[in-house]
């Protein structure tokens, strides 16, 4: 199962109480007091793995729980922390404030440059994410497990000897939070549904995405590890296709755009065999129009376009019509299926990725909204 956004509830340890105790000893009648202290409650923290690729273990544990530290005992003995709890994310998950969460976020400090506190009213673009995963073992604390309390050792003074004082452990921070994965790769894969995205893929990496004559047999992300000239590797990213109308949530795309925004590069994929009485030119036109209606900062990043299909009939004339309605365009004619044209492209791919590119990732903001 894939799952690509998740409401959790996070709960940290509560810590446990301080200890009312006096020393106990054959000779000394009245030992001071020496109650310990309780041992602090677990945090939860969030951590980014490559190897997860989604959210699914969550989906089955949405609750997500640090353990309690334990009460302090007598002889000044500590209770023991509870224990933190982890949570592997994969990369590329952000963490938004969710409904019900009724305190302000913990580590408020630690919000990524820029954000501002979250605010909980209705308007739902003012909701700014908690934290962005975006490197691999990237930690972050969520919720902070509460301190342990005071012993009754800490409260003797001279006009007490004998304190029965302690404190409780504090409660641990708690709240509903939105996680929601943003795939991270170094380019991405867009087109109508057969235009060939999943078999390219599957050229240019050991990833296995499905490959079926039929519309939306890729129903989530596949990320896959390109080998490029000089011994490099990049990630592309092939997401389910696109339909007119995407942008307003129809068929499987909106759900899918978001997992190209982060993704420096966009591969647009025409069938350029006109199949199934399409055109070429007004698919990548409205493939262009799609994507900048679901996002502005998309339809201006760098792009580069793959005429698939090739080795079909038609498909030479079509990629002359593509040329002259996108003269600046750069267009690689290829067959997947056949691996033709794939060096070409690996090579421009090789020349646009660079190594130290850095993750674009725009957060829009309205994107939170609740499952
Ligand atoms: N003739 C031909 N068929 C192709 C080519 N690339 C993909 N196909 C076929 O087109 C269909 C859809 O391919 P797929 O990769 O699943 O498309 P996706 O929906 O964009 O991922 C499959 O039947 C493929 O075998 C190609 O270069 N030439
Ligand atoms: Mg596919």
């Amino acid at each position: 199962m894939f799952v690509d956004r998740i409401k959790v509830l996070a709960q940290a340890g509560k810590g446990g109480s301080g200890c009312v105790s006096f020393r106990r000893e054959k000779f000394v009648p009245k030992g001071g007091p020496d109650g310990g202290d309780g041992g602090r409650g677990g945090d939860v923290i969030l951590r980014a793995d490559r190897h997860v690729d989604n959210l699914a273990n969550l989906f089955y544990e949405p609750i997500i729980k640090a353990k309690n530290g334990t009460h302090g005992k007598g002889k000044k003995m500590a209770g023991r922390a509870g224990a933190n709890k982890i949570a592997k994310v994969p990369v590329g998950t952000i963490v938004w404030p969710a409904e019900g969460n009724q305190r302000p976020t913990p580590n408020s400090d630690k919000l990524p440059a820029g954000a501002q506190h979250p605010t909980f009213n209705s308007d739902q673009s003012a909701i700014r994410p908690v934290v962005d995963l975006v490197r691999d073992g990237q930690e972050f604390v969520l919720c902070r497990g509460g301190a342990g309390g005071k012993g009754n050792v800490h409260f003797k003074s001279s006009r007490n000897r004998a304190p029965r004082q302690y404190t409780d452990g504090e409660d641990g921070e708690h709240g509903y939070f939105l996680l929601e994965l943003r795939t991270i790769a170094d380019a991405g894969l867009v087109g109508y549904p057969n235009a060939g995205k999943s078999t390219l893929l599957r050229k240019l990496s050991a990833a296995r995405p499905k490959v079926a004559p039929y519309p939306f047999t890729t129903l989530h992300p596949v990320v896959g590890v390109m080998e490029l000239p000089g011994y490099r590797h990049a990630t592309m990213a092939d997401i389910p296709g696109l339909i007119e109308g995407a942008h307003r949530g129809l068929g499987l795309g909106h759900e899918f755009l978001r997992h190209i925004t982060r993704c420096p590069i966009l591969i647009f994929v025409i069938d350029a065999a006109g199949s199934e009485g399409r055109s070429p030119v007004e698919d990548l036109q409205s493939l262009r129009k799609e994507i900048d209606l679901y996002d502005p900062t998309l339809s201006s990043r760098p792009w580069l376009v793959v005429a698939n299909k090739m080795d079909l009939a038609d498909a030479n004339e079509n990629l002359e019509m593509l040329r002259e309605r996108f003269p600046k365009i750069s267009i690689f004619p290829i067959s997947a299926a056949k691996g033709q044209g794939i060096d070409a492209l690996k090579d421009a791919l090789a020349e646009r990725i660079t190594a130290d590119q850095a993750i674009d990732s725009p957060i829009r903001g309205g994107q939170a909204e609740n499952l």
